[in-house]
């Protein structure tokens, strides 16, 4: 099996791009995924399971678009399963293409499972992306943490749904990753019971940098943090500022994440009457590798090794 895989990484978050042909072919995205997910389900735990991939990593596999005047149909999938969309993972996957001489500066539709997103290539390799239509869901959920902290939460959605909590008034932002993650895992819990369709925490609090608007900690669904400040995330962080009127349309946000990667983003309303938003969010990525699959049979952990239960 002949299969390549482009590594790139946008703000620190990894992207592992399969780049070659894939058998799920015809329909929509949605479609192809769930074909994905029965029948190959095994290149996902090959490239992200260790020995070869790790908990971080988000891989994404590029696709026909259905819509000929689309560039291209993308799958998104981590540790965990499948994800609707990616924000820094669509940032990669753009750098990737143009790396391979596959695609021109220029604005460019992408077809994902939740809608079409657009992305326009600038000439210094930037990119920005204009992500689905993000919106509240609700504001204010208390949430009453096992150690009687009651903190408060928003619901948002960006093209994943997270929980979006400041943290500004404890030292939580200042801990170690590992302190954070078990803090997020434990809202995750309170949430979903609530809200089962949220499967990303965000945990945001000041910038480090005087430069910055805010700093956030995001925890993954496969319960390991976005290195990069979560391009979903940032939009469903800007679907909360508007809906507050604490952010102007087309005003500068930039939102650092907890390595100090930044994100810059803004937004323009779609619907200023249910407070929907376009979110357009634009970093640069790098690649950082050019892969070859070897698959050798004798080799018991040669599609992953299984998630630890
Ligand atoms: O950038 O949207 C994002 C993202 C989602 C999960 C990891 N990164």
């Amino acid at each position: 099996m002949q299969c390549r895989v482009i590594d790139s990484h946008t703000g620190g978050e990894p992207t592992r791009t399969i780049v070659s042909e894939v058998p799920f072919i015809g329909g929509s995205v949605a479609a192809r995924l769930a074909m994905m997910r029965e029948q190959f389900d095994f290149l996902r735990t090959a490239l992200i399971h260790e020995p070869r991939g790790s908990e971080v990593m988000v891989g994404a596999v590029v696709l026909p678009a259905i819509d000929p005047k689309n560039t291209a149909g993308v799958i998104f999938f981590n540790n965990a399963g499948y994800l609707g969309m990616c924000g820094h993972g669509t940032i990669g996957v753009v750098e990737t293409l143009r790396w391979l001489g596959r695609l021109q500066p220029g604005r460019h539709c992408f077809e994902t499972c939740v809608g079409e997103v657009q992305a326009i290539l600038h000439e210094d390799r930037r990119v920005t992306l204009e992500n689905v239509a993000s919106y509240r869901v609700a504001s204010n959920c208390p949430i009453r943490l096992a150690d009687g902290l009651l903190l408060s939460a928003d619901i948002s959605y960006g093209g994943n749904y997270f929980a979006l909590l400041d943290v500004s008034h404890t030292d939580w932002l200042d801990r170690p990753a590992g302190y954070l993650i078990d803090r997020a895992t434990e809202i995750l819990g309170l949430v979903q019971k609530q809200y089962p369709q949220v499967d990303h925490i965000e945990l945001f609090g000041p910038a480090v940098s005087r430069d910055n608007d805010s700093r956030s900690f995001v925890l993954c669904p496969g319960h390991q943090y976005d290195r990069s400040p979560c391009g979903t995330g940032t939009s469903a962080k800007l679907a909360c500022l508007a809906a507050d009127g604490e952010l102007a349309p087309g005003q500068r946000w930039l939102q650092e994440s907890f390595i100090g990667s930044v994100f810059e983003a803004s937004y323009e309303w779609l619907d200023k009457a249910s407070k929907q938003i376009r979110p357009s969010v634009s970093a640069r990525a790098f690649v950082n590798g050019d892969l070859q699959l070897v698959v050798d049979p004798e080799d018991p952990f040669c599609w992953g090794i299984p998630s630890r239960p």
